[in-house]
């Protein structure tokens, strides 16, 4: 997927990432300053402090409800390709490696900032996340841009609940989401081109868009880091790098956020992204899929329009030319 290198980085730019080292810097501080404290109690103490903390590791199975949004008539793809076959760049380029690598990524404690166009900037932690709604179990095909597809069950609530305790302005026109980012734990970022923290977005109406979720888990239980932990957003009728993990930052604009793929290759990855197999990458067709898990004989399938939603999504985009805003 890599090619060309960084663009020129606007001003506006260089602020919003100024301000995003100071808040990683702050994160780091705290963890510290938590951990000495921790120290400064002494045993008995301990478990009791860091007990919620821990418990929510890889493995914790989480409390769900069935969701009314869940795709139905698709085999799941299995718990082990899900998870062994990933795109986490920042644990590596490889899709072996972030299942390897990404052990180290500090989920708790975690939290997610959110700014912008905001009546009051504010600051999530990820435990309260996690219990600001009830959980769903959501089916969803899942295509990524490479051509190749998985259906995994997801744990979350639509991003709409959460956009809703958050306040926006009615000048809040897109949404950005930005991931970790932390060269000491991710010691590959070195790997590609990128220009990290990784970022991505949507117009404010796909990011209301009930289908598109707040996840926290996969197969019922916490997410593992390999895929995102402990919160990653999912965008079923987009290609899966619209879909930022392990997010840190929540991000309302009133115009189009600068974007991970679309920084690197603007002609090859555009802003919206919509599954689309009349499009074809650059380079290669769109209008088949492989489905990961499938013996290598299988025959490759159609791809659907956006994805096979188009019927909760089609609208949004009516009377915009999906060639040109690809
Ligand atoms: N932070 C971050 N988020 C990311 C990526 C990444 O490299 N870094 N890769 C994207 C791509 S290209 C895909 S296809 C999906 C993969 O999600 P999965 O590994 O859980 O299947 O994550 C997306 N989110
Ligand atoms: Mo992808």
């Amino acid at each position: 997927m890599l090619i060309g290198k960084p663009p020129d980085i606007p001003s506006s730019e260089i602020t919003l990432r100024a301000e995003y080292d100071r808040y990683m810097n702050r994160r780091r501080f705290l963890r510290t300053a938590a951990s000495t404290a921790v120290a400064a109690l002494g045993v008995e103490r301990l478990a009791e402090v860091v007990s919620p903390r821990i418990t929510a590791h890889a493995g914790t199975k989480l409390q769900t409800v069935k969701s009314p949004l869940t795709t139905t008539g698709e085999q799941l793809t299995s718990f082990e390709d899900i998870t062994h076959y990933n795109n986490f760049y920042e644990f590596g380029v490889e899709k072996d490696q972030p299942a390897k690598n990404a052990g180290g990524l500090p989920t708790r404690p975690w939290t997610v900032r959110i700014d912008g166009k905001v009546k009051q900037p504010k600051t999530f932690d990820i435990d309260t996340l996690l219990k600001l709604r009830p959980l769903e179990d959501r089916v969803y095909r899942h295509r990524c841009v490479e051509a190749w597809s998985m259906v995994i069950p997801w744990v979350g609530y639509s991003l709409s609940e959460f956009i809703n305790q958050c306040d926006p302005l009615p000048s809040a026109k897109y949404v950005q989401f930005l991931s970790y980012y932390d060269r000491h734990v991710e010691k590959w970022t070195g790997e590609s081109t990128i220009s990290w923290p990784y970022s991505e977005g949507l117009r404010m109406d796909e990011a209301m868009n009930p289908l598109t979720l707040l996840t926290f888990g996969l197969y019922g239980e916490v997410l593992p880091n390999q895929d995102g932990a402990p919160v990653r957003i999912v965008v079923p009728w987009k290609y899966g790098f619209k879909s930022a993990k392990s997010i840190v930052a929540v991000r309302f604009l009133d115009k189009q956020p600068p974007t991970t793929w679309n920084d690197q290759g603007p002609s090859e990855y555009g802003f919206y992204s919509n599954v689309n197999p009349s499009v074809d990458h650059p380079r290669w067709s769109q209008k088949t899929e492989r489905r990961i898990g499938q013996p290598f004989y299988a025959q490759r399938r159609t791809t659907l329009m956006f994805n096979g939603y188009g019927d909760q999504v089609a609208s949004m985009y009516n009377g915009m030319d999906l060639r040109r805003n690809f």
